[in-house]
């Protein structure tokens, strides 16, 4: 991308989109097209392609969706879907519409079927059934790669999709219903610890297996692949190694320095046993994570220790 270059950073308040408009600007580019919710709803399909006939960027990073943890996937079904589908149709669109040169749609690593093998390779995408408390979220992911498929196949656009794998960082959501696993205990374990509580709710077995990739070595990725990726199979973004919640969960325990119990409420699902990616076709072109777990988390405490105010509101 030229330095000059028009870009379009959709959901850039969120904790992928700001993660992009910081590598972004650290790396010089100067003309990074932004819009709040309340400015242009991405739903709305007359005002997003008015959006771009006026804008006209030049390369999109699709960072925009409606997302959450497992309580608010399985909880806002309808939501999850509809409000993902029309973002995606929409901007996929609109790029194509107006000769966008380069999009970049970002994914999950739930599109995955629950019972794939593990380490997740590429082509298992819809080789069986998906997870079902996420599956209306994963169904609207496929949906996005499929578009980019398919207008790469029919107009011969440059859309890329990456996938990557669970996520953290700075503007993580902390709201306890709506949040993953990662901000919902760096939250619980350090309010307990200021109100010397005895106990922390945690939710499921623990048994789950998670991979976890900070949001700027995602943007970092995703920023290499622009440069560098052409081609039409997606591409996963993770660590390639992870940890059960039990184990992370005492880690953040650990680090937040609370030193009372875990409780496990296992009436809380589980959600899929494990969704490790296989992250060897990155590895080839060059790419590899740069911020390990530990620090990736003790970094992301004391970001939430600086803007506790603003999280919990
Ligand atoms: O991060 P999380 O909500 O998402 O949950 P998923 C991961 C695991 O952590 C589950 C457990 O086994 C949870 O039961 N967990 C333990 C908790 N304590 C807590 C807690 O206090 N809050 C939360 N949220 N979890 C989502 C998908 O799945 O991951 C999305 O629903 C998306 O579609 C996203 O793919 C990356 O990893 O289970």
């Amino acid at each position: 991308m030229e330095k000059q270059a028009r870009i379009y950073v959709a959901g850039h308040r969120g904790m992928v989109g700001s993660a992009l408009v910081r590598k972004l600007q650290a790396e010089g580019y100067s003309q990074i097209i932004t819009r709040t919710s309340s400015e242009l709803d991405l739903r709305n399909q007359a005002a997003v392609a008015d959006f771009f006939a006026d804008e006209r960027p030049d390369y999109v990073f699709l960072a925009a969706a409606k997302v959450g943890g497992i309580l608010a996937n399985n909880t806002y079904r309808a939501e999850f879907l509809y409000d993902n589908l029309m973002i995606e149709s929409n901007i996929i669109h609109s790029a194509y519409k107006t000769g966008v040169k380069k999009l970049l749609f970002l994914g999950s690593s739930c599109i995955y079927p629950k019972l794939a093998p593990q380490p997740l390779k590429e082509e298992y995408l819809l080789s069986g059934y998906l997870e079902p408390t996420n599956e209306p979220y994963a169904i609207a992911k496929i949906t996005g790669i499929k578009l980019c498929e398919a207008y790469r196949s029919q107009y011969g656009c440059n859309f890329i999709s990456a996938m990557p794998t669970n996520l953290y960082g700075p503007n993580d959501n902390y709201d306890l219903n709506g949040s993953h696993v990662l901000p919902a205990l760096i939250r619980k374990f350090h309010e307990a610890k200021v109100n010397n509580l005895p106990t922390v709710e945690v939710w499921g077995t623990g048994s789950p297996r998670r991979e976890f990739l900070h949001a700027d070595d995602l943007a970092d990725a995703c920023f290499f692949l622009m440069e560098n990726y052409d081609d039409e199979l997606f591409v996963n973004i993770g660590t390639g190694e992870d940890v059960t919640i039990r184990e992370v969960a005492e880690l953040i325990k650990e680090i937040v320095g609370f030193e009372g119990e875990l409780r496990w409420n296992t009436d809380k699902p589980d959600g899929t046993p494990r969704k490790l990616m296989d992250v060897s076709r990155l590895h080839s072109f060059g790419w590899k994570h740069a911020t390990e777990l530990k620090d990736g988390l003790e970094k992301t405490y004391q970001d939430f220790l600086t803007n506790e105010v603003m999280y919990v509101e």
